[in-house]
């Protein structure tokens, strides 16, 4: 029998929120916005690249688009060579031909947090980003607010957020590019995010890929995040585009944190770097 009391209890959780907080969520390296697919593998691999890695989800559950594989079917779909990060993460796969994979949703939302888990990364769910932190020239993390805060009645609007500071930000909040557009507010030459454009699978996985790149020193813009700032094409219920978007992400982190490019991560995998040069816009 145990003999636990219910202060003991209350006071182990502030205890243990308060040194996590403190110790590995106020001073990061990298700050991963969003928990869909693209977000996920940026903060895994980030975080197994030796990064202090948090991700953010303003939901009470991470994983995003994840969950599901459209049209409410829980089937997910990647095509080659997305396909080995999903091996790498244990999510069992079925080939169906032509370099298309499938496997169930929970199974790989589940197994890539299992991932992330294991790797060290810290998540901060139910949390929304309200904004960044923008110095002069470059962005040093952002601003955070509990998510249920801001369905508040009006009269407690006024609450105001408070701040964590990282070496990189990567946006992966999905088709709404949350802090791209905040950005896009105050810098000119940052475009105002508008939106995917339609459906065409083979281009839109392609550049989301292309698209995912450092838009502002410090802040990295990936995923559905990227494709919508640019109103490329949107890929439907397809996620391999996503998951190398966000090991991509985490590539280029690194290489700015610790100015090394990186070499024999993903098994095999190859990411061209370069920043988007043909961007799709009018
Ligand atoms: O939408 P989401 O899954 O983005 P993604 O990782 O992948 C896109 C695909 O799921 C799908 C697709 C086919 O591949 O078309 O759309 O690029 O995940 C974005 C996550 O960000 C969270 C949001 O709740 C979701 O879980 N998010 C968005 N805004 C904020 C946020 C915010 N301001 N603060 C915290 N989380």
């Amino acid at each position: 029998m145990t003999n636990i009391s219910e202060i003991h209890v209350t006071k182990t959780i502030v205890n243990e929120f308060l040194d996590d907080f403190t110790q590995n969520i106020l001073d990061s390296d990298v700050v991963v916005v969003g928990s869909g697919p693209c977000g996920v593998a940026a903060a895994k691999y980030s975080a197994e690249l030796g990064l202090k890695t948090v991700m953010i989800e303003r939901n009470l559950y991470a994983g995003g688009g994840m969950w599901q594989g459209g049209y409410l079917m829980p089937k997910n779909t990647v095509g080659a060579p997305a396909n080995k990060i999903l091996e790498e993460c244990g999510v069992n796969l079925k080939d169906a031909g032509n370099g298309l994979y499938v496997c169930d949703s929970f199974e790989m939302v589940s197994k890539m947090l299992a991932s992330a888990c294991n790797a060290g990364v810290k998540l901060l769910n139910s949390t929304n980003v309200d904004d960044i932190i923008l110095k002069d020239d470059h962005v040093e993390g952002v601003v955070i607010q509990w998510f249920p805060a801001k369905h508040m009645p009006s009269f407690m609007t006024c609450m105001d957020p408070i701040a964590i500071r990282s070496k990189v930000v990567i946006d992966a909040t999905g088709h709404d590019s949350v802090l791209v557009k905040r950005l896009s507010e105050q810098r000119s030459g940052i475009p105002v995010p508008k939106g995917c454009g339609s459906l065409w699978v083979d281009e839109a996985e392609k550049q989301t890929v292309e698209l995912t790149h450092e838009i502002y020193p410090g802040l990295i813009v990936a995923g559905m995040s990227a494709t919508s700032t640019y109103g490329a094409p949107r890929m439907g219920p397809i996620f391999g585009g996503m998951l190398l978007a966000g090991k991509k992400a985490a590539e280029l982190a690194h290489e700015k944190i610790m100015g090394a490019s990186v070499k024999g991560m993903g098994k095999g995998l190859k990411i061209s770097h370069r920043a988007p040069d043909v961007l799709v816009t009018e």
